[in-house]
């Protein structure tokens, strides 16, 4: 298998609860390696954009204004079978479904405030890295 590549956010929920560091030691212990990674905030604008495929959901709005009232930590992850592997272990996007050990499991305090955010696909993690990164910050 090759290396593949995710890409991830830990979201204001869990970075202004501390939790950063706990969270990227267990990434790491699952065998992903960070390629790029910096503390940011988003503007409402640039939240919206981020998920924009959410716009029609009822919750969109809390959605921008929780993703965009505090700091996140974007990352880009490589190891093989980066995007399915990292999805199972953050876990469901709702903590009261996620598996015990999952990070959501751990760390979540709500369906919203779900503590990270993991690409659901190979292309979506492309589209997300570029994102936030150029490509003089990602490391290859
Ligand atoms: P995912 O993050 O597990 O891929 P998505 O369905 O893509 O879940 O939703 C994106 C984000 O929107 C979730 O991580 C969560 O923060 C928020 N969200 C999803 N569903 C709900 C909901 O029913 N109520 C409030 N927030 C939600
Ligand atoms: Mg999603």
């Amino acid at each position: 298998m090759t290396t593949t590549k995710t890409f991830t956010m830990i979201k204001p929920d869990a970075v202004t609860a501390g939790n950063s560091g706990a969270i990227i030691k267990i990434i790491e212990a699952h065998g992903f390696v960070v390629s790029a990674m910096k503390l940011t905030q988003l503007t409402a604008a640039q939240a919206g954009q981020f998920y924009g495929i959410h716009k029609e959901r009822p919750f969109y709005n809390d959605l921008v204004d929780y993703m965009s009232g505090g700091p996140i930590i974007p990352m880009i992850l490589e190891k093989e079978n980066a995007v399915e592997d990292f999805r199972a272990l953050i876990g469901a996007t709702n903590p009261v479904e996620a598996a015990e050990g999952t990070i959501r499991k751990l760390f979540a305090t709500s369906i919203s405030a779900n503590a990270i955010h993991g690409s659901d696909s190979h292309k979506n993690a492309l589209i997300e890295g570029d994102f936030f990164f150029s490509n003089l910050e990602k490391m290859k």
